[in-house]
């Protein structure tokens, strides 16, 4: 069985994996410890990752990136227009889901952002079973902590459609507090004060900061604050836009109406963000960016730090935030650790040391500290590895509240209650009482909208409660519901039951009049206690006096139906069966692919081997006739066997290998003869 954690990043995703010796992460096809988190489209298979990013510039309109930010979103959302000028692909409404149209397999298509996010996660599980050499299941997911319900149900969907076991969506900042908490023996005990810790987490499209206390075997989140809307992305923005306007007047071309050439500009200007943050100065130059223009240009890193004047000034807003809502002032954290590529800009270091007075923390491996988190959390929750224990208690970031139809039979019922409150340990359960004499209906949504990003439903789903019925004396029955913030959090009504006020007779202990008073309030909590009286010496036991108290006992269940913006299996079983299709149909073109190179390089190497070391093996008619037989099949390779299946290019390297096979034997022959005569020179 696998253990695996995936930083599910705007840019890049990092996987990691649970070993007895510990956490590592792995590498890619390409030995690269991070891949990027695109899908690309083309005329005969997907490409997901690495070929996705090899084939990006060439293939704009069918690569897909920000693949998580569009998950469980909708088009006309402000934040899915302003995400559409780092996709390059055209995004459409797809029911009730923001997607991609592409051309796939010389097709228009449409998919669903979390059809995308599979196809990438199918992708990550074929990633780490490669390195596992086992396939891969269980599995823990990194989101930033301000997604809501249906982003995260989003990105359950997409783990189920990619055959993915998903134990928990853990929170960005909430995986790098746990991956730096489990390894530590220095945390303080359960009676002394706690370590609190800031961890800053700057990404390339997102800012998160989360206070959190840790103690041996525990973590707890204070608060988690955001700038859901500042990391890398923009600084390389302000870098691309600054040479639009220099090139503008330096060489007349306009880079914003030329899409490829705002990519390749892009991508130079986070290479030249890169290395300001360790120079002083860095040059930037493209050759025929557009209209056979070559381009170049410098900068210093004090004119880096101008242009992202508007940025920095926000940098420490989130830092502000996160102290106020745990109730903290600087003084009162022990560390700040920093992760996310973005923390290595001097700028924002600067800036974040200066506001929390102290220098800061990078004990971590700022690439990869969330996704090791994951697999730590991914370890503890499986059931085939065994680790030590460690709680983690995140918080509830958006209050929710249940709405429901006042009872005709309650006139003065509240219709609606705020049952999660901002800051409330997630996760966590919370019993629901009704009383009510017919089936009924309550709803859960986010009781503040305007905290919600963009301008996202509030809506998470709707309960039907069944079964409900006048009892007795046309009495109310007592309905409780289960209500719990699960999790991955996201919410759910778990169960449904009804109980009944029975009353029961219950010992009490023997009291003194002037006790009397406060005796009811103790007995709730007595239970067992309450035979414990003590009875004179030598005397015999009085019987003991009983009392009559109410309690309620658990009578039948009450059967739910939901309705929440997670897919119905029906839709979810389609997609993969889907999924799965596309998977097979990629491996095969991949196949393919590596049989037609097989067999170019077997023209080549026959080709000149055949003047060579098998010159003297072959007479000049199997030399002519194997030479013939090259030409041939090469012409067949760039004409008509361009484009052919598997099973053809297998038999036409069988026709070569017929031919080539005498002549190859001898070869064979004489250099094991060779050998078997240096072994008996050795021998002798
Ligand atoms: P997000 O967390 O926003 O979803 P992500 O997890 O993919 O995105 P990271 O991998 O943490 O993002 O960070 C990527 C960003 O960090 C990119 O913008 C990248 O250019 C930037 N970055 C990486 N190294 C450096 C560096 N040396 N100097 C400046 N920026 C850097
Ligand atoms: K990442
Ligand atoms: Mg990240």
């Amino acid at each position: 069985m696998s253990v695996v954690g995936v930083d599910f990043g705007t840019l890049n995703t990092v996987i990691a994996i649970a070993r007895n010796r510990g956490v590592d992460v792995i590498t890619n096809e390409v030995s690269n410890r991070a891949t990027p988190s695109l899908v690309g489209f083309g005329p005969k298979s997907r490409y997901l990752g690495e070929p996705a990013k090899t084939q990006e510039i060439s293939n704009l309109k069918n690569t897909v990136s920000s693949l998580k930010r569009l998950a469980g979103r909708q088009l006309q959302d402000p934040d899915v227009q302003l995400e559409r000028e780092f996709v390059s692909s055209q995004l459409v409404q797809i029911g009730n889901e923001v997607g991609a149209e592409v051309t796939y397999m010389g097709e228009k298509q449409q998919f669903t952002a979390t059809q995308l996010v599979s196809m990438f996660l199918s992708k990550v599980k074929a990633t780490a079973s490669a390195e596992l050499k086992l396939p891969v299941s269980d599995i823990v997911i990194s989101v930033p902590a301000w997604f809501t319900d249906v982003q995260r149900r989003a990105i359950m969907d997409a783990s189920e459609i990619a055959g993915l076991k998903l134990l928990r969506l853990i929170n960005d900042t909430t995986a790098t507090a746990l991956g730096y908490g489990i390894p530590r023996t220095d945390l303080p005990t359960a009676e002394e004060k706690p370590k609190r810790v800031a961890f800053v987490d700057i990404g390339h499209s997102d800012y998160a900061c989360s206070i959190v206390e840790f103690k041996k075997g525990e973590l707890a989140v204070k608060s988690t604050a955001y700038d859901r809307h500042f990391g890398g992305r923009d600084f390389d923005k302000a870098l691309v836009q600054h040479f639009a306007r220099e090139w503008k007047e330096k060489y007349k071309i306009d880079i914003n109406t030329n899409p490829k050439a705002l990519v390749r500009v892009t991508a130079a200007a986070e290479k030249m963000k890169k290395i300001l943050s360790a120079n002083a100065q860095a040059p930037i130059s493209i050759e025929s960016l557009m209209n056979d223009v070559d381009v170049n240009g410098m900068m210093k890193r004090e004119e880096l730090e101008e242009l992202l004047q508007p940025l920095l000034e926000r940098a420490t807003i989130p830092l502000e935030q996160a102290l106020a809502e745990a109730k903290m002032k600087v003084e009162d954290i022990d560390t700040v650790e920093m992760v996310g590529g973005c923390t290595r800009v001097p700028s924002l270091k600067e800036r974040i040391s200066k506001f929390f007075g102290k220098g800061l923390s990078f004990t971590l491996n700022q690439d990869e500290a969330v996704a090791r988190g994951c697999a730590f959390s991914c370890a503890i929750l499986s059931p085939v590895f065994r680790v030590r224990d460690f709680s983690v208690h995140d918080i509830v970031n958006y209050p929710i509240e249940f709405n429901w139809e006042q009872s005709p039979d309650i006139p003065d019922e509240d219709t609606s209650l705020t049952v999660f409150n901002k800051g409330n340990v997630m996760p966590s359960t919370k019993i629901l009482t009704f009383y009510r004499k017919q089936p009924f209906d309550l709803e859960a949504k986010y009781a503040k909208p305007e905290m919600l990003p963009g301008k996202m439903n509030p809506w998470i789903g709707k309960f039907s409660v069944k079964g409900v019925k006048a009892s007795g004396d046309d009495d109310f029955m007592i309905c409780k519901l289960k209500a719990r913030l699960n999790l991955h959090g996201v919410l759910n009504v778990e169960s449904g039951y009804y109980v009944e006020d029975v009353e029961i007779e219950e010992p009490i202990p023997e009291e003194k009049e002037g006790e009397k008073k406060d005796a009811d309030k103790k007995e709730e909590k007595k239970d067992g206690d309450a035979m414990d009286t003590d009875a004179p010496n030598g005397t015999a036991e009085p019987k003991p006096k009983t009392r009559k108290i109410k309690k309620q006992v658990r009578k039948g269940e009450l059967p739910l139906s939901s309705g929440t913006s997670s897919l119905d299996q029906q839709t979810k079983d389609a997609a993969a069966e889907k999924e799965g299709a596309m998977f097979m149909e990629d491996k095969l073109v991949a196949d393919t692919e590596d049989k037609k190179n097989e067999l170019e390089s077997y023209i080549y190497e026959l080709r000149s081997k055949i003047d060579d070391q098998y010159s003297e093996h072959a007479s000049d008619e199997e030399k002519s006739k194997l030479k013939e037989k090259l030409e041939q099949s090469e012409d067949w390779l760039y004409d008509e066997g361009e484009d052919a299946t598997r099973g053809v290019y297998v038999a036409k390297m069988d026709e070569i290998r017929f031919v080539a096979g005498p002549i190859v034997g001898r070869y064979q022959d004489k250099i094991e003869e060779e050998r078997q005569a240096v072994l008996k020179i050795e021998e002798e």
